[in-house]
């Protein structure tokens, strides 16, 4: 018997919502969809089937711990079939049968029933990619999961046949479009809180074709990457993780605000001995854009906060509070030469202002000059208050398009009670201008408790929705939104 999850994790948007359903043809409330989209729009969500039972509920478990959910909206011919299903994870598997909790926090195996010793934590929430004809659902702190992309049933572990022995794989693996090469690395490779990174290049049929191990200079969270044609590049974030504290219950990451912002950059098929480390004034860096080589320097783009980027839900080291509001994001841009540059940077760009995360650009532009950005963004002076003095529980209030050339922005703000989920940026045709595409997302209503997906032409944000299309179940909060083209799918050539 399941236990009634507490009330602070229900009576909003992002209570569990603990199903696997379809709702065939969804309903088109405004608009129309258009034809020309053909595949299908993948999100990673967590979403807890059983409330961990621990001593001390750290907020990060509930937050990003979650079992992993594929939610995939089927574009074809002006029509959107909609599927949730969660992935079969060993984890997911061993609590369905016991129907109770046996995992515990958020990356902390301690607080975990003994009878799951040594099974596989990951829920493989986070984000999910498509390569060498898989789709892989994955969180960092496991290996990720193949799900078929048209049944959405769990296919098992991928580990290339054995050859990654990293216990940990990336969420946002880095792709080079021409030569179809996939580009990954673990951190905590031997264990949780190790140093340990594991680098890989999987090439286009999926086998792994190099490798490399080094440690890294903390024991801290690598979530991104970037990739240019000759490098490889980590930036380490300023969120530690640490054994004894984890030993002793606390949370797995804290945040140090003192740490220096550090990047590790190895060549493309770089060894060990390789790896250059370079270290810049603190910041938090989360996502990369973009990088690429100009003139044999790096350009290297990642958006950078000013200060814990993960508050509330990631402590502070020194216990110092976040204010909300209190922390800015830019589209900061670091010019790396790995042969001449000393290990201190310090001329950093804004290129722009963001306040936003989860960059998307032309996939076409990866590894080279680009000019759109597409992110879910905040305008903190469009936020209201409600009649009890609290602010809507608003995260993203707007879809922002940059661009970067113009030094202009296009947002489209739908009113001050939504809430926008990752959207997914897809061109309108192969050969489409860098910026012609079509921006979708999932769009949530807190007030109401009421989620709709939205297709907008990226030509023109401010005009609003192409299409609404009214979604009959909530859709508590996802992560990582996928455009998979249809024509990748075998049965939907
Ligand atoms: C993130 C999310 C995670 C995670 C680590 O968005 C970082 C950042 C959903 O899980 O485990
Ligand atoms: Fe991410």
């Amino acid at each position: 018997m399941a236990k009634a999850f507490p009330a602070e994790v229900t009576g909003g948007m992002d209570e569990p919502c603990r199903f696997d359903i379809e709702v065939f043809d969804l309903e088109v409330v405004e608009g129309a969809v258009p034809t020309d989209l053909d595949g299908l729009l993948v999100q990673a969500v967590p979403d807890q089937v059983y409330l961990p039972e621990v001593p001390a509920l750290h907020p990060m478990t509930t937050a990003a711990g979650g079992d992993g959910a594929v939610r995939a909206f089927r574009f074809k011919d002006g029509c959107v079939d909609f599927r949730s299903r969660y992935v079969r994870t060993e984890r997911f598997l061993l609590e369905r049968q016991a129907r109770r909790p046996l995992f515990g926090n958020y990356r902390d195996p301690f607080s975990d029933d003994p009878s799951v010793a040594g099974k596989d934590r990951t829920t493989a929430n986070t984000a999910i990619y498509f390569h060498a004809g898989r789709m892989l659902a994955s969180k960092e702190d496991g290996l990720p999961y193949e799900v078929d992309p048209v049944t959405l049933e769990t296919r098992g572990v991928w580990n290339a046949h054995g050859d990654i022995t990293s216990l940990t794989f990336t969420a946002h693996p880095k792709f080079d479009p021409a030569t179809g090469e996939m580009f990954g690395f673990g951190y905590a490779a031997k264990g949780e809180t190790t140093r340990d990174i594991a680098y890989y290049v999987i090439d286009a049929a999926g086998k792994v074709i190099h490798e490399a191990w080094f440690e890294a200079p903390y024991s801290a969270m690598i979530h991104d990457c970037a990739l240019t044609e000759s490098y490889m590049l980590f930036p380490i974030m300023p969120v530690t993780s640490d054994l004894a504290r984890l030993e002793a219950g606390g949370p797995h990451f804290v945040y140090d605000g003192d740490m220096p912002q550090v990047f590790g950059v190895i060549p493309r098929f770089g060894n060990a001995a390789d790896v250059r480390w370079f270290q810049a004034p603190p910041a938090f860096p989360g996502h990369t854009v973009n990088a690429y080589e100009e003139d044999g320097t790096i350009v290297f783009d990642v958006y950078e906060s000013d200060g814990n980027a993960f508050a509330p839900v990631v402590p502070d080291k020194h216990g110092r509070p976040t204010p909300p509001g209190s922390v800015t994001t830019w589209h900061v841009r670091w010019r790396i030469d790995y042969h001449a540059t000393g290990p201190d940077l310090s001329d950093r760009e804004v290129l722009a202002v963001v306040n936003g995360e989860g960059p998307h650009i032309d996939p076409r532009r990866q590894l080279r000059p680009y000019r759109h950005v597409f992110v879910p963004t905040l305008d903190r002076s469009k936020l209201e208050i409600d009649e009890n003095g609290r602010p809507y529980p608003v995260m993203f209030n707007q879809l922002s398009h940059f661009d970067l050339v113009a030094g202009t922005r296009d947002d489209w703000f739908p009113g001050p009670a939504a809430t926008f989920q990752d959207p997914a940026y897809v061109l309108k045709s192969a050969d489409a201008a860098e910026a012609d595409g079509y921006l979708i997302a999932v769009v949530n209503w807190p007030l109401e408790r009421r989620s709709e997906l939205v297709i907008l032409d990226t030509l023109d944000l401010a005009g609003g929705p192409l299409a609404r299309l009214r979604l009959p179940v909530r859709m508590r909060l996802g992560i990582h939104s996928t455009w998979i083209d249809g024509d990748l799918v075998d049965s939907w050539r």
